[in-house]
């Protein structure tokens, strides 16, 4: 039996829907600080929770029977960025309540990390596994924080906490939500409603990425993957592609022919994605528990604009 913090988020809304298919709507119990209306969370429990709340946190765990925690609540780069100290609360102290209920209640634990978890003097290509970690965003200080406290946690208490590095996530169900390479999936949204973009991340700006349906089935097999055969826990390294706005602009093209890609970079953003890597290495989480993927650019191209025409004719079908 599942907790998921963070339902309502980019992961959460598309992770939700695959845990009820796998184990049953009952047995998932979604969370978010906001209430929605989306059908990911009315089809099954959902329940209103401030992570930073441990009594809180504790109880929904408790009353839901959960053996499992999947942790998502964080504010991602770019809005971490404008509030620091928001951000350090939020993504440690709802971190912390999580793992102190997942040791309470003898829990599996998962939270992710990212690939901001490296700093500008990590190396950018095939960035091994275990590399110098000293990122200068609060974003990144809260991934490694997190990756050693899950890190702890494990050799501690002996509680079951994985995770994974994961770059850029591109998704059609949810909105982006205040991160960097949300860049690309503005840029796809853009090319099928009005045949555009202006990218905020500068041209040759390469960065992993990874279509959502391979990112959820990510953290499903780790999570069932036999624990003796993990030599690294928090956190995995996982990527699709590692790809520029000009890559992703050309992909588009073989749909949009005449998609317009032009640039005005905002330097927040653009330094925050200068101290990410270009390529990382995912060789430990392919040898230690199977990690594949099914999408590459193109093939993520194909759903996304695919399934982006349809939402926007849907849209447009209820307004007329
Ligand atoms: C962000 N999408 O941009 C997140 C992710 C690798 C980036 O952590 O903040």
């Amino acid at each position: 039996r599942i907790l998921v913090t963070g339902a309502l988020g980019q992961i959460g809304s598309d992770l939700i829907v695959k845990l009820r298919q796998i184990y049953g709507d009952e047995a998932v119990l979604a969370t978010d600080i906001r209430q929605s209306q989306s059908e990911a969370v009315q089809s099954g429990p959902f329940r209103l929770l401030d992570v930073t709340d441990s009594k809180a946190f504790y109880d929904a765990a408790k009353e839901h029977r959960a053996d499992t925690i999947i942790h998502l609540a964080a504010l991602l780069s770019a809005r971490a960025e404008s509030n620091p100290a928001l951000a350090w609360n939020l993504n440690m102290g709802g971190l912390l309540s999580a793992l102190e209920t997942a040791r309470a209640l003898s829990c599996q634990f998962f939270t992710p990390s990212s690939i901001a978890a490296f700093g500008a003097d990590t190396p950018k290509r095939a960035t091994p596994q275990d590399t110098l970690q000293r990122p200068l965003t609060m974003y990144g200080v809260s991934k490694v924080s997190g990756e050693l406290l899950c890190d702890y946690y494990h050799h501690k208490y002996g509680v079951d906490t994985r995770g994974l590095r994961f770059p850029g996530l591109i998704s059609h169900s949810a909105p982006p939500g205040g991160g960097t390479t949300d860049y690309a999936v503005d840029m796809y949204w853009e090319a099928v409603r009005s045949g555009s973009y202006t990218s905020y991340i500068a041209k040759g700006t390469y960065l992993d990425m990874m279509y959502m349906p391979d990112a959820i089935s990510a953290i499903i097999t780790l999570m069932e993957a036999d624990g003796c055969r993990l030599k690294h826990r928090n956190a995995f390294n996982v990527t699709a592609m590692s790809v520029e706005p000009e890559s992703i602009a050309a992909s588009i093209r073989r749909h949009i022919p005449d998609f317009k890609l032009d640039y005005q970079v905002d330097p927040v953003r653009q330094s925050i994605a200068n101290e990410w890597p270009d390529a990382i290495d995912a060789t430990c989480a392919r040898e230690e528990w199977g990690f594949d993927v099914q999408y590459d650019l193109n093939r993520m191209t194909d759903d996304m604009v695919s399934k982006l025409t349809e939402k926007l004719r849907a849209d447009q079908s209820k307004i007329s």
